[in-house]
């Protein structure tokens, strides 16, 4: 990772990357809980919401979308991605080159890694060329590190987790995000793992807010810098209200119950 190259999808070296590529990992069954989300002008709105430094989507929705946002919103684009549909061995293929992302004013990428999979030698190479690419066009990278597959026995245990996490150190990503291994304790260690890597906490669906907003505390704690985060934002009701609580809890470190009452 080089210094800094992750400043445009940061705010006081603190990231909360809003995750929005769902309809092609999970497809339209994760808009059904807000059905206004599968509008991606839903999405490229809450973007601009001050607490977001960055919209992960993929090369589709920022070619329809991006160009009315690129002022207001940093876009992550993902390069790699695969659906719900396929049943093999963890893959994901590349559906965008590091060289178009840039063309389409990316300020990172973002590419997800299966490490463990059958598919990891491959995604391995495909990385470095989407990590040296992002390099020459000084954008920032993103590692989606999810161990996974037939070499995988756990993959939330706390030592997948901080493997998870160095992975992303020796691959060269600027951001590692990684699943939550279950305790601060366990986070302190992947952090550690991570060196100059910045770790970031993913998601899932936790439908307590107090209780979602803890563990992202807890792993800011721990020496994360922050979150991405899809589905615990834009599946509730008033995602806004959410994303008022993570600006305080993720930026000013607020205790959780305190944010949400604000
Ligand atoms: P969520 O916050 O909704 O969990 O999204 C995070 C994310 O990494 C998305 O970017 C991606 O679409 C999804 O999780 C992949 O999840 P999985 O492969 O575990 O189903």
């Amino acid at each position: 990772m080089l210094p800094h190259a992750d400043d445009a999808i940061s705010r006081d070296g603190k990231s909360l990357i809003l995750a929005y590529d769902h309809g092609l990992e999970h497809g339209p069954v994760d808009f059904d809980p807000n059905p206004a989300t599968a509008d991606p002008e839903r999405l490229f709105e809450l973007a601009t919401h001050d607490a977001v430094t960055a919209l992960a989507v993929q090369k589709g929705v920022a070619e329809a979308y991006y160009p009315e946002y690129a002022d207001n919103v940093n876009l992550l684009l993902k390069l790699n991605g695969t659906s719900n549909l396929w049943m093999g061995e963890p893959d994901s293929p590349v559906n965008c080159t590091a060289e178009y992302a840039a063309e389409l004013g990316a300020d990172a990428v973002g590419f997800t890694l299966y490490g463990g999979s059958n598919h990891e030698v491959e995604m391995a190479e495909e990385f470095r060329r989407a990590q040296e690419g992002a390099r020459e066009h000084d954008m920032g990278v993103v590692m989606w590190s999810y161990p996974r597959g037939q070499g995988v026995k756990n993959d939330t245990s706390p030592d997948t987790i901080s493997y998870a996490a160095r992975l992303g150190l020796e691959l060269g990503a600027d951001v590692v995000k990684v699943k939550y291994p279950g305790s601060p304790e366990a986070m302190a260690e992947t952090v550690r793992m991570a060196g100059p890597t910045k770790v970031v906490m993913s998601g899932g669906t936790m439908r307590d807010d107090e209780a979602f907003l803890r563990n992202v505390a807890n792993a800011i704690d721990a020496g994360a810098t922050g979150l991405a985060v899809g589905r615990n934002v834009f599946q509730r009701d008033d995602p806004e209200r959410i994303l008022d609580a993570l600006e305080a809890v993720v930026f000013q470190e607020v205790d959780p119950a305190e944010a949400l009452a604000i």
